[in-house]
């Protein structure tokens, strides 16, 4: 038997012309979030997903939420100067990659959902983004969002906070007897 899980990603980057907050996927205190500790360069626990995350040919069970503005697996990432990829020694997703400094502003929150409202508007939403995935069927999301981070050392009276969201969204388990 062989066992194909299909993974698809979601950015949303909110600026003044981009997408409102109200638009992204909920997050936050109301919602059953966890948050990544204010810092500097910090990260989440490992984080246990409820699927096999493949990625470039490797199947991870676990990932990690970076202040910097990333998802990463086999370890967390305090890099603050992105790096050309591909990377030699760690695997990472970046929405967004700079010097994220959450001391004095924002949060960055994460958490695995099975709503059945969130995997209907996912799936919709994919099926409707990519003409192939026109039987696209959501079981579980996990949303991280980066939500009014500072940059390292802010905020002035000139900086501006920034918002960003990265969903990845299993599909049904295809099972091939
Ligand atoms: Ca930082």
């Amino acid at each position: 038997m062989i066992r194909l899980s299909g993974v698809l990603l979601l950015f949303f980057l909110r600026t003044s012309l981009c997408i409102p907050l109200d638009q992204f996927y909920p997050f936050g205190a109301t919602e059953p979030d966890a948050q990544v500790p204010h810092g500097d360069d910090n990260f989440s626990p490992s984080i246990t997903l409820q699927k096999q995350f493949l990625f470039f040919g490797e199947a991870f069970l676990s990932l990690f939420v970076n202040t910097n503005g990333v998802i990463s697996f086999s370890r967390g990432v305090s890099d603050y100067t992105p790096d050309p990829f591909p990377l030699n020694d760690v695997q990472l997703i970046a929405p967004f990659w700079g010097d994220v400094d959450t001391r004095d502003g924002g949060t960055a929150w994460y958490r695995l959902s099975n709503s059945t409202e969130l995997l209907s508007r996912s799936s919709e939403e994919i099926r409707n983004a990519f003409s192939l995935q026109s039987v696209f069927n959501a079981t579980d999301l996990f949303i991280s969002t980066w939500d009014h981070v500072e940059y390292f050392s802010g905020p002035t009276e000139t900086s501006c906070s920034n918002d960003h969201e990265l969903l990845t969204v299993h599909n049904c388990m295809c099972e091939l007897l």
